[in-house]
């Protein structure tokens, strides 16, 4: 059996890891999961955050937070190190498995995660072993073998090199369909430790961390039926998208889980559904709302798209709870979303989003993206009517700056056109620094924050060069702004101040012989029984006999087999706007982005849906790592130095 390592950058919830860390310990392993930075210390490593910060390339660290990393990895003396790898942190990683390598010659590293999926030929140079699927039918046959039990040969879905350093390629599995014989993730902090803010935090969390405030993250389903082109879904062709096939859990397994969180994981008081999108199956939700309300109740949170948030699915959200949805809106601009982002939904379809959620009293936050080299002035004041006319109260969640991941559809396309992009890391580019980026998020900001702002007076900023000229004068406005409208709420969140006060003020009346009060001095209870007893608790707490019921629900009926028509009609709708788009497009003349969105929708699959052209990926050699050159966006707080690859 084996002592095994995991890390995760910027992620405290990590629910892969959590849920494979479950796996193995079932079979005896012992697994130390490690948080390296969270997300509040993105771009300011030691200084209080930075609101709505523009979603930097969270990418460095300090060398004391290293240091921390290094007395820990000493300290488990773990025989094999596995790290979950989003593009964006692939630097870091790079940086720290040769410090381990150095520390402990031989030790084997292994990767899996998104940019393994698109970047496996590159990858593979600094990892021993890749996981190129879904881990979790092949996971403890992975630890069998790096213990010498199995050969690695027999393991599907990864790659790896011999003594010799020759590359060996598995074949690749297809998407994981079992998802209920999968055990719940592991939230116990016996060997949970956190390191950021210069500090490591042992067997807890960061002082922002969600998941220490009594966050919990819950699939209900993988997959989405959208190919965004910025997003890992972005490919409709099947070897390139991994989780686009929809597969959904039963109501049953998805609540029994949650109990099971509220019974092991003390303090469990939000949970946050991490589906792609909050499953779309009226039927299911119907179902799963009535079960939660009975039998769960706590507040959640989860994702929309706007097409899919209807009357029916916003009085099922409502009925479940204290709720908050946030929707990726990403732009106001039709064409930009269409052309460039590969999403059908409209500003329209937005609006009406956000008035049905509206109407059901639902919290819900939008979120854009910027800095945006495709992005022309009419899209950014589409963006900004958009704003305006959202129906209100709702929270204006970012800006996300544009991130183009190497060997992601937009990356593709932006490089056939030469655009000017600056490399950041080995897989990820950010657009050059422009004034207008700058300008055009502050004015969203303050839109999207501002609660009574007129047209007339948000286009007096937007007409007045000085403020093109100076962007920061707005940014300090925005940042005014918003101090003034918003609070952190103890789980790290930023709310509405309003909201936050009216939420306090229910919390209060319910109180009183609540379950709240009662679920607390259990868990306290719970706490004193823990540490007296020490890990023979914790050890039950982690054997506890799992749900593993049959695929089909009580009554016989598969949630994934129903999820398929939705999915397919989800397509349809978009490929039919996707029609109707490209003959408006055809008669506007040639755009830029027009020209960019060929090749992304070039064929049409079997099922009337655009594919993407077999060699799209093909076309476009990418700079080389030797390339890398580590920029910083203009007006972003001072920060230390990123250690990545050298
Ligand atoms: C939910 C989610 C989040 C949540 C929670 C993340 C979490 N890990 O729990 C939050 C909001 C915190 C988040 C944050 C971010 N996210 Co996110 N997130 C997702 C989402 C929608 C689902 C992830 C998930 O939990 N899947 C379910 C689990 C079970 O599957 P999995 O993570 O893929 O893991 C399986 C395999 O990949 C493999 N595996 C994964 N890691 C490892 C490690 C080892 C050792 C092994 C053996 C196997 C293995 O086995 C796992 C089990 O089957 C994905 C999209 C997607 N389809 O995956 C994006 C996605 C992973 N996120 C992405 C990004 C960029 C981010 C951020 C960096 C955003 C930002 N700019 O700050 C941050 C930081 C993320 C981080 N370090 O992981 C990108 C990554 C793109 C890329 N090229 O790398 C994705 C792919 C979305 C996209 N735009 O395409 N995210
Ligand atoms: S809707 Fe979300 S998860 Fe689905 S393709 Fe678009 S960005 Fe990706």
């Amino acid at each position: 059996m084996s002592k095994i390592l995991f890390i995760n950058c910027y992620d405290d919830m990590m629910l892969a890891l959590r849920t494979m860390s479950a796996q193995l310990e079932r079979d005896g392993h012992e697994v130390h999961l490690l948080a390296l930075r969270h997300l509040e210390d993105c771009f300011t490593p030691c200084v209080p955050p930075v609101m709505h910060p523009v979603y930097n390339y969270s990418l460095q660290t300090t060398q004391k937070e290293l240091d921390h990393v290094m007395t820990l990895f000493e300290e488990i003396d773990p025989d094999w190190v596995g790290f979950s790898v989003t593009s964006n942190h692939i630097g870091l990683i790079i940086h720290i498995g040769r410090l381990f390598k150095e520390a402990k010659p031989g030790i084997p590293i292994v990767w899996g995660g998104a940019d393994v999926w698109f970047n496996a030929e590159d990858d593979i140079r600094y990892a021993d072993i890749l996981v190129l699927s879904e881990a979790d039918s092949i996971i403890n046959d992975l630890a069998k073998a790096i213990d010498g039990d199995k050969d690695l040969k027999e393991v599907p879905g990864i790659w790896y090199k011999d003594r010799h350093g020759e590359v060996h390629k598995n074949p690749k599995l297809p998407p994981f369909e079992d998802l209920e014989s999968v055990p719940y993730g592991n939230w116990s902090l016996e060997r949970f430790h956190e390191v950021s803010a210069d500090q490591l935090f042992r067997h807890g969390y960061h002082p922002y961390s969600m998941v220490g405030q009594g966050f919990r993250t819950v699939m209900t389903a993988r997959g989405c039926p959208f190919t965004c082109s910025f997003c890992c879904n972005g490919y409709e062709r099947e070897e390139v998208n991994f989780s686009r096939l929809g597969r959904q859990r039963t109501v049953e397994h998805v609540i029994a889980e949650i109990k099971h969180l509220l019974k092991t994981s003390p303090g469990t008081d939000v949970i946050y559904f991490s589906d792609e999108v909050f499953p779309m199956n009226r039927r299911w939700v119907e179902e799963f709302a009535d079960a939660y309300r009975r039998e769960i109740g706590l507040a959640f949170s989860c994702y929309a798209y706007p097409t899919t948030v209807k009357p029916w699915f916003a009085e099922a959200l409502a009925r479940m709870g204290e709720c908050y949805v946030q929707m990726g809106v990403q732009t106001g601009s039709d064409r930009l979303n269409r052309d460039v982002f590969h999403r059908f939904a409209t500003q329209q379809d937005a609006i009406n989003a956000g008035r049905i959620l509206a109407e059901h009293g639902i919290s819900y936050a939008v979120d854009l993206i910027g800095y945006n080299p495709m992005e022309t002035e009419e899209d950014s004041r589409a963006t900004l009517d958009l704003l305006l006319k959202m129906p209100r109260p709702f929270i204006f969640q970012a800006a996300y700056e544009l991130m183009f991941w190497r060997n992601f559809p937009i990356t593709d396309k932006a490089f056939e056109r030469g655009l000017p992009l600056r490399q950041i890391n080995e897989h990820t580019w950010l657009s050059e620094p422009r004034k207008d980026y700058r300008f055009w998020h502050a004015m969203w900001v303050i839109a999207g924050t501002c609660k009574s702002m007129s047209r007339e007076l948000a286009y007096s900023f937007v007409e007045n060069p000085a403020y093109r000229e100076n962007p920061e004068l707005l940014h300090q406005l925005m940042q005014d702004m918003q101090l003034m409208n918003f609070t952190r709420t103890p789980t790290g969140n930023w709310q509405h101040k309003d909201r936050h006060i009216r939420d306090l003020e229910n919390y209060y009346y319910r109180m009183e012989g609540s379950r709240a009060v009662k679920t607390y001095f259990n868990a306290k209870e719970r706490v004193a029984e823990l540490v007296e007893t020490g890990s023979r608790i914790a050890k039950e707490v982690l054997s506890f006999p799992f749900n593993r019921k049959a695929k089909n629900g009580a009554d016989g009926h598969s949630p994934t087999e129903e999820l398929a028509p939705i999915f397919a009609q989800h397509q349809s709708e978009m490929a039919a706007r996707k029609a109707e788009h490209e003959g408006l497009g055809a008669s506007t003349g040639v755009s830029p982005a027009l020209v960019m969105a060929e090749g992304i929708t070039a064929t049409r699959g079997t099922n009337g849906t655009s594919m993407a052209k077999s060699d799209t990926r093909k076309k476009f050699q990418y700079p080389k790592a030797t390339q890398v050159r580590v920029g910083r966006a203009q007006g972003d707080v001072k920060r230390e130095e990123p250690h990545t690859s050298d």
